[in-house]
This record gives structure tokens, sequence and C-alpha cells, in this order.
């Protein structure tokens, strides 16, 4: 197998920086002064630092590398089965496919407050989460439907709950930013940004926890925390890969820096752009991986992954990434530069991986064709089963807002306060 990125390489130091060799071309940022940009000095300095084309320490191969320099004959030099290669096409595709649906639902008014989409980083979540077990859990952000879909929520529960409804994953009670499955391990969407990484940091701590001091010896479950470039100049990010590094915990933090956090450009918002540097400075290995290749991602992550698994702590990787649409539904998308967009257009995770499976013999147009028409059929459903399905009920308001049921939100008679007339008047006493 023509890997990669050898376990030992990855391994070997705690304080190795390991990059990508690759074909694609760096972004060619605007020299000149720009409102969204920061100081020209400091863009020709990234421009240079992040000239991925001459980085050394050859690791991972691009999707186009391999496409280049192998026959189109499969051999067993390649980075994925058959089998394995239609399991990230299908996923990659569901994510993609969802979220072109939820645009549709969103501006017919299905849904209601934000909606944030994932377009154009299928390769992140679909890279990390399908090398997970059942067991293993995935905190996420407010762009957090295709993490879920890729953990293996179905798409009809994810749907549900854009719409509110009672067979959401939350019952309705979430909504977009907030997908939770306990039976799948999701263990949350949070809107606040960086809120979700002390929630990972303690699953992460709990395994370990079971592991060493429970002894339950089987329990080696692997936690992963996504969340964006403009998270990582949250404090709690630091303080989690802090705590992370010092008591090895088996997680990996999976940043998604996709250039942009709303309208702010990552190079005009941190001292250091290159955000995998921070990894060793904590004592932890720190990767940048093209994250528009999910050959690529695949690769990283499965070291990542193991690493963790082995009981040697956790990694920062910094995927290199881009969103296709505006920050949220809400957002007109007007600050980014086309030319911009349209570079990162041309790197779409799903055109390459489909290139890779077809000239390689994995697959054909024909097979491809028929899993983009079974995801558009299982996606027809879910929008179905999601209007069809009830809204929950008035008393289901209160719910889970507070611990104590005996509390502000449940009368002495055992009923919903909300239910007792005078509450709703504001004339009952609390
Ligand atoms: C604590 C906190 N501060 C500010 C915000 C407002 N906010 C929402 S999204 C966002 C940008 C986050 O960007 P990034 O981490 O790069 O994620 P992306 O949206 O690009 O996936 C901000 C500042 C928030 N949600 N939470
Ligand atoms: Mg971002």
């Amino acid at each position: 197998m023509a890997s990669a990125f050898s376990a030992t390489k990855f391994a070997a130091h705690p304080f190795n920086t390991i990059s990508p060799t690759s074909q694609n071309k760096p972004l060619k940022i605007p020299t000149a002064a720009s409102p969204f940009l920061g100081s020209t000095r400091k863009l020709l300095r990234l421009t240079s630092q992040l000239n991925l084309s001459r980085r050394s320490s050859g690791s991972v191969f691009a999707v186009s590398d391999v496409v280049k320099e192998k026959k189109p004959t499969p051999t067993p030099s390649l980075l994925i089965t058959k089998g394995e290669g239609l399991v990230l096409y299908e996923d990659m595709v569901l994510g993609r496919a969802f979220e072109d649906m939820c645009a549709q639902m969103y501006y017919r008014g299905k849904m209601f407050g934000f909606v944030h989409l994932y377009n154009g980083q299928e390769a992140v979540s679909t890279g990390f989460i399908k090398l997970l077990k059942q067991q293993d859990s995935v905190v996420s952000t407010y762009r957090d439907h295709v993490h879920a879909l890729s953990k293996g929520v179905p798409a009809r529960a994810v749907m549900s709950e854009l719409f509110g409804k009672t067979t959401g994953c939350c019952r309705g009670q979430g909504g977009s930013m907030h997908m939770f499955s306990s039976e799948h391990n999701v263990i949350g969407g949070f809107a606040f940004i960086g809120e979700g990484i002390p929630v990972a940091t303690g699953a992460a701590f709990t395994s370990k926890y079971k592991r060493e001091v429970l002894k339950e010896a089987d329990c080696d479950h692997v936690t992963l925390a996504f969340f964006g470039d403009g998270t990582c100049n949250n404090g709690q990010f630091y303080e989690c890969l802090n705590m992370a590094a010092l008591w090895k915990l088996p997680i990996v933090f999976v940043v998604e820096n996709n250039l942009w956090a709303i309208g702010m450009s990552h190079l005009r918002a941190t001292s250091d752009p290159e955000i995998y540097k921070k990894g060793p400075a904590f004592g932890m290995p720190g990767v940048h991986v093209d994250g528009m290749d999910v050959l690529k991602v695949r690769e990283v992550a499965k070291e990542a992954i193991a690493r963790a698994r082995r009981g040697e702590g956790p990694t920062l990787v910094e995927c290199e990434t881009y969103r296709f649409r505006g920050h949220s539904l809400a957002d007109p998308d007007e600050l980014r530069d086309p030319a911009e967009k349209a570079h990162y257009a041309a790197r779409d995770p799903i055109a390459a991986l489909k290139k890779y499976l077809i000239e390689n013999n994995l697959s054909g147009e024909a097979e491809l064709k028929a899993i983009d028409k079974k995801i558009d059929e299982l996606l027809e459903d879910a929008v179905e089963f999601a209007d069809e399905s009830p809204l929950p009920p008035r008393s289901q308001l209160l719910e889970n807002v507070f611990a104590d049921p005996k509390g502000f939100g449940i009368g002495p008679d055992g009923r919903y306060r909300c239910e007792d007339p005078k509450f709703t008047e504001g004339t009952a006493h609390v």
C-alpha cells in the first residue's frame, strides 16, 4: 500500500509537524490591500509559508497525485478498496445533497432560525467519521448536519429536527445547530463557537477514566472534536489542548479551516495562521492536510485515531477546506472574492473522488449515478417524513430546561406550569 503516512513517522516525536505534499497550487492571494484581508506584508509571508507545493517531507498523497502517478488499472497500492471508495462517495454525496435540500426547504419556510450548510467541506467529515466505531464520539459546531449524517444518524431524523418535529433526533427541540444522538454518540452541535471543545475533552476524559480507573479494558473509544479556524482564536481551544496533552486523552482536534469566520478572513484575524503549528506547542503532533481531498484526510485521520486508541494521546489536525455557500443561509455571500471561490470550486472533493474511482477502475459512471439516485430518493423520503411528522406539544417547551422536575417548570399538581392559565397571564405564584 502506497502509504501515506507512516505510523512511525507520525508518532516518532511529539513535537513533529507533518506536512503533505500536494500538486494543488496554493491559493494565489492578492497582494493589493483589500478591505477584507490583513496587511500585504502578512499575506506575502503567509503565501510563501503556505506554498504547499514547496513543502517537503513526503507523506500523504492527493487524489490528483495518485491519479497522475498510477496506471489506470487497480493495483494493490491503491489507497482504498472499491468498497471503501463507494462508502466514501456515498457519504459525501449524502452530505452535499442533504444540504442542498436544506437550502430549498429553508427558502420554502420549512425551517426556522439560522441554518449553516457544509457544502464543500464533505471530505473532512467523511474522511474522519467513516473510520469511527459506533461507540466513538463526535462533537460538532452549528455546522453540524453532515457530521451527524456521517456518524449514522438517519436523514429522516436530521431533517425532522430541522423542521422542528417530534420525530427529529432531539424531538424538535434542538433545531439546526443542536444535533444530538446518544445512540450514535453525536454529543452535540454547539451554537457558541468553541463550546463543543471542552465537551469533547470531557468525553475523551470519560473514555480514559473508564479504561484506567474503572478497568474497563475494552474501552478504547476516541472522540473527534470538529471546529473552525475562527474558533482557534478562542480561549477554550487552548485550555483544552493543554488538558488533552497533559492527560494524554484519546481525542483528535479537527480544525476545519475554511479561511473565513463569517466575514472575517482567517489571515486578518490570527497572528500565526498556520493552526497545526499550535499542536507541538502543547506537546502533541500538529498535521496540516488538504481538506478537499478525502483520501488524504482519511490517511491522516487513520493515524490520528489509531494513535488516540493506542493511548498515545491527542493530535491536532488542520484541514484546509472551503465552504461553497455563505456562512449561513441568511448570508448573501458577497464578501468573498470570486477568484477565491473559483479556486476551491475547482477542487470539489466529490468530483475529485469520482475521478479517482473511475480512473482506477474502482467504479464507473453508471454505478456512481445509481448512488446519486439512491440518495435523491432517500432525501425525498426524509422531507416527506419530516413534513408529515407532528409538531411537539406545547407542554414539551419546558422539558429538559429545568433539572429539578419539581422546580420552576412543573407545578405542585404535577403539570407543566406553562399549562396553567395563570402562568401565561403572568399571575401565577412560582
Ligand atoms: C462565543 C461566540 N462568539 C461569537 C459567535 C458568533 N459567531 C458565529 S459563527 C462565528 C465564526 C466562526 O468561524 P469558524 O470557527 O471559522 O467556523 P466556520 O463558520 O467557518 O465553520 C462567530 C464569531 C458565537 N457563535 N459564539
Ligand atoms: Mg471558518
